[in-house]
């Protein structure tokens, strides 16, 4: 099924038409699509499906000699697209959401096939997609900067905002399109080239990705210039290439989305050499259910934050804290709608679960709930595999573990629908249980009390980066900036003033006077 799928959906994107020009210069051979043709072919790398755990495409890996290579051609487009008024960039960014609306189902087929995420979770990350570039095109007109009062007399201070060079992207397999579309229609839009290394497990979605950007490309005013060709580059590779990257000083900002160990490592190699990062790492979201909780919608924020995704997002909901009044119900709500919820092929819209990414998954899932036992939970629902007609895909039940949340095993982000659930009697003492985890990126509150709300809210409620109320923990928009504190990386990405990261900010003061004062007062006279 696999091959024949994968060649309608590429058909779909233009891809296989595309291979014969330049991104798949060895050709789509069989089941095989190859990129760099020419590389090392002991640095081979299988894709397989999470639907059934079959090998879908086969890769040569890009070597660190194609990085250097990229960012040579990536400088060479940036002295070009620096040049070009911001406005007139994010007219290409426009032609990219256009080409993103018009072959939305093939990108999220894509998703669902490579990744494993269901077809409305696919359609909601192509949706996002759409909205970060359509926001992209209304910021390249507001790439603002403040007139500063001077203290000097016929003196005026501003800022600019400038092109800060190319953009070195590293994204995980769970948002194997939108985190790179965060990083680069911004990136676009604020001058930047971006590179991209996806991840190993999800090179099909980049290449699409890659092949809507030509396509917007070819149909812009940009399509005669070669540099413009040079706008966006995917290296697909190991952790090699990402260290490569961020080795790199041609890059001045590297942007990272995944584990906490490969954040800390990027962030010491980027560190070194003193260039920027922006970081999207772990996230080990809670919620508190007050008494005064509107249950109805608890229950589901609950679910779809637990659930969505087979529980990984970097957002989904992994701690629960309730109210010791409504423990029960909530316990024995949630419990029901884990039982009830379908799981399976992500294709069949009737399923609301698809598989976990690999065995891999799979088995620090099982090592999760295996020691979360021997700390003393008691696992009230699921953790098993199911078996889905002998496919080697790895579908699991979502589990539900009561436990103390002040657990080690609490500590850790597991990246499997896992929720562990706890009571408390008092709001402060759920707080300091909320905050007492190394990462710090999603959180909410149910309560009617605004008072509880405020608290949640203030300087000494929830320390995430994202903290809500009345809503769960995932799906946040792309008007706000996403991102999060401690462990979690402190970078904020998407919305709001994200794009700052991706500028150089330039502090200009303008003598148009006849005298020289100098500020603080000082005294030069020679
Ligand atoms: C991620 O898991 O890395 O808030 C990104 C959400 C999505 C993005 C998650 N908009 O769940």
């Amino acid at each position: 099924m696999k091959t024949q799928a994968l060649m309608d959906t590429f058909d779909s994107l233009g891809l296989t038409q595309y291979q014969q020009d330049k991104v798949f210069p060895g050709g789509v051979n069989g089941r095989a699509i190859i990129v760099n043709a020419g590389a090392d072919k002991e640095n081979r790398l299988a894709v397989t499906s999470p639907i059934d755990g079959e090998k879908i495409a086969d890769f040569n890996c890009a070597s660190s000699a194609d990085v250097a290579d990229t960012v040579e051609k990536a400088q060479q487009a940036f002295q070009y697209w620096r040049t070009v008024p911001a406005p007139k960039r994010g007219d290409l960014v426009r032609l990219i959401a256009l080409v993103v609306r018009e072959r939305k189902q093939a990108l999220a087929a894509l998703i669902t096939l490579e990744m494993g995420k269901t077809v409305q979770e696919s359609l909601g990350e192509v949706q996002e997609w759409i909205d970060i570039a359509e926001f992209a095109v209304g910021l390249s007109r507001q790439l603002y900067g403040l007139t500063i009062a001077t203290e000097r007399p016929e003196h005026r201070m501003m800022e600019q905002w400038h092109p800060l060079g190319p953009v070195g992207v590293i994204s995980a397999f769970n948002f194997p399109m939108a985190v790179w579309a965060w990083n680069s229609m911004l990136g676009l839009v604020c001058g930047d080239p971006v590179i991209w290394k996806p991840s190993e497990k999800t090179p099909l979605c980049a290449l699409a990705c890659q092949q809507v950007v030509m396509e917007a490309l070819a149909r812009s005013e940009f399509n005669k210039i070669p540099e413009a060709e040079n706008l966006s580059h995917i290296l697909v590779g190991d952790k090699h290439i990402g260290q490569a990257l961020a080795r790199h000083p041609g890059l001045p900002l590297i942007s990272a989305t995944g584990s906490v160990p490969m954040g800390k490592a990027v962030a010491q190699t980027v560190g070194a050499r003193l260039g920027r990062h922006l970081l999207e790492l772990g996230g080990n979201n809670a919620m508190i259910v007050a008494p005064s909780a509107e249950l109805s919608l608890a229950i589901r924020a609950i679910v779809f934050s637990a659930v969505g995704t087979t529980g990984q997002r970097c957002t989904s909901l992994r701690r629960l804290l309730v109210h010791e009044s409504l423990f029960d119900q909530v316990c024995e709500k949630v419990t029901h709608a884990y039982q009830q919820v379908s799981i399976g092929d992500p294709r069949d819209e009737n399923n609301i679960i698809g598989p976990l990414i690999d065995e891999a998954a799979l088995q620090a899932m099982t090592h999760a709930i295996e020691k979360a036992r021997q700390q003393g939970g008691t696992v009230i629902t699921g953790g098993e595999r199911v078996n889905k007609g002998g496919s080697g895909g790895f579908y699991v039940k979502p589990c539900l573990i009561k436990i103390d949340l002040d657990a080690p095993v609490v500590k850790a982000e597991t990246f499997a629908p896992i929720l562990y659930l706890d009571q408390y009697s008092d709001l402060q003492e759920a707080l300091t249980k909320h905050n007492n985890v190394p990462q710090g990126l999603s959180s909410a509150i149910f309560t009617e009390s605004s008072r509880e709300a405020e608290l949640f809210l203030s300087a000494i409620g929830s320390d995430c980066g994202i903290a809500n109320v009345n809503i769960g923990t995932s799906g946040a928009e792309i008007g706000g900036a996403f991102g999060g504190e401690k462990e979690t990386g402190g970078g904020r990405e998407s919305g709001s003033d994200a794009w700052k990261n991706y500028m150089r900010r330039s502090t200009n003061t303008i003598n148009y006077g006849k005298d020289l004062p100098l500020a603080q007062g000082i005294k030069f006279d020679i």
